[in-house]
């Protein structure tokens, strides 16, 4: 009998992945994704035309919401999953100062909700909860399973939340629940937003001319990140939940670099040598060659509290999962442009 999953947030990053992989393992994937005014789904469309609109389909799309706990029921009895995998999240750290609330609301009691129901209903049920690296706030690197958390935005105050309450119900019930402490992971399907596509994509359209006077406008650039590859974590991420009993594992490279070093590989890979002039809000970058500004900060992306540095120590997911981290900073980042190139030229 082939194994079904149930992905909350299957529309995002993380939620194509996985499903790619556990499609190509011979599960049945169900994903739930949000009414939205469009139908704009750019990441899951290739997985739908290939794994659903055929004659055996393994594939398939629900609506629901992880703040709508009728309608998480409603799904978790109608499909029957034995494995269920929760990326449901207002994910972006800066926005969640501006939507505490409903950030806190998705990414605190979402995965309560669904817990709630495994309990009730299910016991078998296995359960994994996407925490992450940013629950460790200013605490010291390298960051590992034993790290104390000290998390600063109410994007990782609702994570630590959903942590704990994994893990309790793992305690108190018996479920198999666990979570996978993830740090940062991108790919070419990262959202816009976020600092690497930002990035990249602002230099793809460098690499074609197509910036005109335009610079990419960064807050800060000292800020340090352990960078890996989604396709990698999401390996991961399958095999917490293969593992004979439930725990936590940090997931992570070991390696991490500024903001500031990854613009400069993402332009170095394009030929361009950057160079930087001026301090604080007044620094810029140039292209040392033409003197042109290609990079200014701007005041809007400073965060009220800033994470300095996250760099992981996953000695305990290489040890007990046998898993480890395939794709290097470099080649992720000539992944992302040479995607986002390849766009820009589909698009002309
Ligand atoms: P993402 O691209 O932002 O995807 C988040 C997903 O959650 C999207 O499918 C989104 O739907 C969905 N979602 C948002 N609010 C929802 C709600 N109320 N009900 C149901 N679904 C909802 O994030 P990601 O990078 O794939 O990350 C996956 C998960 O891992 C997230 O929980 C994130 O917080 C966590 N995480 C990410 C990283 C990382 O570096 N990527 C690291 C550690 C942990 P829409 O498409 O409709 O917005
Ligand atoms: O910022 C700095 C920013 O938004 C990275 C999410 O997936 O990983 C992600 O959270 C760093 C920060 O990711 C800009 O201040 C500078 O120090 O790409 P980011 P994040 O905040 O690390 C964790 C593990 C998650 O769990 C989250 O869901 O870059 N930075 N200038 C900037 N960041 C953004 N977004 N935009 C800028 O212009």
């Amino acid at each position: 009998m082939k194994k079904r999953a149930l992905i909350f947030g299957v529309t995002g990053q993380d939620g194509y992945y996985l499903s790619k992989l556990l499609l190509k393992k011979n599960y049945i994937v169900h994903g739930v994704k949000r009414k939205a005014s469009t139908i704009y789904n750019y990441r899951t469309d290739e997985l739908y035309e290939k794994y659903y609109l055929t004659k055996t389909p393994t594939f398939f799309m629900h609506y629901g919401d992880v703040t709508d706990s009728m309608n998480i029921l409603e799904l978790i009895l109608k499909i029957k999953p034995h494995e269920i995998y929760n990326f449901a999240a207002q994910s972006h750290v800066q926005v969640s100062f501006q939507l505490p609330d409903y950030s806190s609301n998705v990414a605190a009691l979402g995965p309560l909700r669904i817990l709630e129901v495994i309990k009730n209903y299910d016991k078998k049920i296995k359960f994994y909860q996407a925490s992450t690296s940013e629950m460790y706030g200013e605490s010291q690197a390298p960051q590992s399973e034993k790290t104390p958390f000290a998390p600063n935005s109410p994007y990782a105050v609702a994570k630590l939340y959903a942590f704990w309450i994994t893990k309790a119900y793992r305690d108190a019930y018996g479920i198999f629940a666990s979570n996978g402490i993830l740090f940062n992971h991108e790919s070419p399907l990262r959202g816009e937003t976020f600092v690497t596509k930002k990035i990249t994509q602002f230099v793809a359209k460098e690499k074609l001319s197509k910036n005109k006077n335009g610079f990419l406008s960064l807050g800060n650039l000292d800020a340090k990140r352990d960078w890996g590859h989604a396709k990698d974590y999401v390996e991961a991420v399958w095999k917490i939940l293969q593992h004979k009993k439930p725990d936590d594992f940090v997931i992570s490279t070991g390696n991490s670099i500024s903001v500031r070093k990854f613009v400069e590989m993402c332009f170095k890979s394009v030929g361009i040598e950057i160079l930087w002039k001026g301090k604080g809000i007044k620094e810029v970058g140039k292209n040392k060659k033409t003197g042109r500004i290609l990079v200014k900060i701007d005041k809007k992306y400073i965060r009220p509290n800033e994470v300095s540095e996250l760099k992981g120590k996953a000695n305990k997911a290489k040890k007990v999962l046998k898993w480890k981290p395939k794709v290097k900073i470099k080649d992720l980042i000539s992944e992302m442009i040479h995607y986002d190139v390849k766009k820009l030229k589909l698009n002309e």
